[in-house]
């Protein structure tokens, strides 16, 4: 695939990116629909991965299989005995941790909701920061549903000392990741903000974030965990993200475009709701709650057809030895470690926009940066 590529988002999934040396270039076929309203499709992102991969990384790749088979036959190759990593452990202090029980329901259902996890004061200035914030109107992505609706979000790949930054860094949610992730130390994939608006917010169709990441280059769905935290309350009326209960045991099914979505394949979908113990569970949060979601948990969300905003921000971990392979299709950073803040920040920092040329956000064509309003 070529550097500069498109992106689109799709559910759960993020956009292209490319990296060019130090920085990261971001070129799309985005249409600017009006001056803040960018439409974006996901079909690029999916199937014919492996086409589109460079063609001398798959050889490479085999003649490494051929000389790996090679020296199992003939007795001299390496024992494979790798040590698992050491449990990752954030150095601050953590005001909240994850309860055995919360981690056996994540392992069983594919997630948990975990209450009040963020105090009202520190969603708060969340909220304030997301509506003041002119990054987020501006750099938002437009994304169809299938019935033409149409869903926003905005989405940066690396954490910055704004607000978001102070979630995405703070210890306790750190710590919760990496064990979620069996102890992997967890690095930023992505944060976006989901903007359902009052009456017309759309639709996300069923897929699995995995459906993508997976595209992306990403080996392993047991080592990308999404937070997500609740700015409005989630409500059936306003849209609230619906998951299929264990459906993370599944493994990834295969996915197509819906609208300028990508979906799983609707016969998997129905049949696994159909399974006994796959029950379709709301996800009905309170500002200030998060939920902890496994990449391979099939979820999706009805339209806002209410009059409240339904607004929540993920931040996606991926962990260290789960960077994306060599020459992958764009849609994930390497690795690049977290600088942790203590829990006690997001109310020291306050509200702080984005900074559009650290956070590498995915920029419309043609858009001179502006300089934050908010500090
Ligand atoms: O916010 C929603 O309703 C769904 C978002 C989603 O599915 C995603 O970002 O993967």
């Amino acid at each position: 695939m070529s550097q500069s590529h498109l992106f689109a988002v799709a559910a759960g999934a993020t956009i292209g990116a490319v990296a060019a040396s130090t920085a990261f270039i971001f070129q799309s076929r985005k249409r600017a629909r009006t001056e803040h309203e960018v439409v974006g499709k996901s079909t690029d992102l999916l199937p014919d991965t492996l086409n589109r991969t460079i063609p001398e990384e798959i050889q490479s790749a085999q003649v490494q299989l051929q000389k790996l088979a090679r020296e199992a036959i003939d007795g001299h190759g390496e024992q494979n005995s790798k040590d698992l990593e050491p449990a990752y452990h954030v150095t601050l202090p953590c005001r909240r941790s994850l309860s055995k029980a919360e981690k056996e329901v994540y392992n069983r259902d594919g997630f948990v909701i975990c209450r009040d996890w963020f105090s009202a004061d520190e969603i708060a200035v969340l909220k304030r920061t997301v509506e003041e914030d002119h990054q987020i109107d501006t750099q938002k992505i437009s994304v169809a549903d299938a019935e033409g609706r149409s869903t926003k979000l905005t989405l940066w790949w690396y954490l910055g000392d704004d607000t978001y930054g102070q979630f995405g860094r703070s210890a306790s949610l750190v710590q919760a990741a990496s064990d979620l992730m069996g102890g992997s130390e967890p690095y930023h994939s992505h944060t976006k903000v989901l903007l359902k608006e009052p009456r017309s917010g759309g639709a996300w169709e069923w897929h699995q974030d995995f459906g993508y990441w997976y595209s992306q280059g990403l080996l392993h769905p047991d080592k990308i965990v999404d937070a997500i935290i609740a700015i409005d309350e989630n409500t059936t009326e306003n849209g609230c993200m619906r998951l299929v209960q264990r459906s993370h045991t599944m493994g990834r099914i295969e996915h197509g475009t819906f609208g300028g979505q990508a979906g799983a394949d609707p016969r998997r979908v129905v049949a696994a709701m159909n399974l006994p113990g796959h029950e379709v569970i709301k996800l009905k949060l309170r500002p200030g709650d998060v939920a902890f979601m496994h990449s391979n948990t099939l979820h999706a969300s009805s339209p806002n057809l209410s009059e409240a905003w339904r607004r929540n921000i993920i931040v996606a971990y991926n962990s260290r030895h789960n960077a994306p392979l060599e020459g992958s299709p764009d849609g994930q950073p390497p690795f690049n470690a977290i600088d942790v803040v203590g829990d006690e920040n997001i109310m020291k920092i306050g509200v702080r926009g984005l900074i559009p040329s650290l956070n590498k956000m995915l920029l419309p064509e043609g858009v001179v940066l502006p300089e934050p309003k908010l500090q």
